[in-house]
């Protein structure tokens, strides 16, 4: 028998499959635990490596308010785990709001600069389950619609075009009037490249969320691409944006690196935990 996609026999089409799907070497926690101790901190708490370097009179409190153990993060990670009860796909694309599907879980976005990293984080996520596609590329303004993934019924992904260059033609219609009508989102996400820092198209994006009045979080994403010093710098102002002109959005940045999973394990712990499908142990820390 011969394999539809590379028309070799069928021994050849599963070896298709499996590069095709090969699973990230850290996509789980559990084989983080092999790493060395400060190597693995800094994979599932990527703020602890730049502490070190921040003057001792800053407030580290604002950078480390959700800070769930292990245990959460384990809890958090099944839901990224495909099973027959918890199918995790691809749902629909749509480019238009009339045309969403009417879900009833819990929906969380994400939004950010052509090119920023969204789609390639909404991949990392999903790194346990290589077979559900996400498309990423180098082009800017790849994503032309809004790509929708169920996690079961526990909720939802929806990973959006982006703005600024080459973002598609209708990028106000579709996105805007999603983030102001949908009934079940619950958080979104406004991504910001780490190695460059907040621009002009960010702020936009940034003064629209507030005016919406929903609650949305800053990721910093690509956070391998560049020195510590210019991340950390970049960090800092994006924070004292988020202090002094915010209201809506949550006081931490999420730190990310698509690339090396950095930062994935605590987002996926805390969208487990905002779309209310997990209990944290110690909520004080949420
Ligand atoms: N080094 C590094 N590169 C990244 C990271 N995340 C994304 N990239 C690269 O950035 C480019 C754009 O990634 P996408 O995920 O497609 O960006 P996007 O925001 O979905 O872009 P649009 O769909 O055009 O809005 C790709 O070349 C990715 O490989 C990261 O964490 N580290
Ligand atoms: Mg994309």
């Amino acid at each position: 028998m011969l394999c539809k996609l590379c028309l070799r026999p069928q021994h050849g089409s599963l070896l298709h499959a499996v590069a095709k799907q090969s699973i990230h070497k850290l996509a789980s926690l559990q084989n983080t635990s092999s790493l060395p101790p400060k190597k693995m901190q800094s994979l599932l708490y990527p703020f602890s490596e730049l502490e070190s370097y921040l003057d001792r009179s800053v407030d580290r409190t604002q950078f480390q308010l959700f800070h769930p153990g292990l245990e959460d993060m384990l809890q958090a990670e099944k839901l990224f785990c495909s099973s027959p009860s918890h199918k995790i796909d691809y749902y629909t694309s749509v480019e238009r709001m009339d045309h969403a599907p009417d879900l009833k879980q819990p929906e969380v976005c994400f939004i950010g600069r052509s090119n920023v990293g969204k789609s390639s984080l909404i991949k990392a996520l999903f790194s346990l389950t290589p077979e559900v596609e996400v498309r990423v590329s180098k082009t800017p303004g790849h994503t032309k619609k809004m790509n929708f993934f169920r996690l079961g019924k526990a909720f939802t992904i929806v990973d959006m075009p982006g703005y600024g260059h080459r973002a598609p033609r209708d990028f106000v219609e579709m996105v805007e009037s999603y983030l102001y009508t949908r009934k079940n989102l619950v958080r979104t996400f406004l991504l910001v490249d780490g190695s460059v820092g907040l621009q002009k198209a960010d702020l936009i994006a940034l003064e629209m969320c507030e005016e919406l009045r929903s609650p949305y979080v800053m990721v910093m994403t690509k956070i391998d691409k560049c020195r510590h010093g210019v991340l950390l710098t970049n960090l800092l102002k994006l924070q004292d944006v988020v202090r002094t002109q915010t209201s809506s959005c949550f006081p931490q940045p999420f730190l990310i690196s698509s690339t090396s999973l950095g930062g994935i394990y605590l987002l996926r712990c805390f969208i487990a935990h905002v779309t209310g499908s997990i209990r944290l142990r110690d909520t004080s820390q949420s």
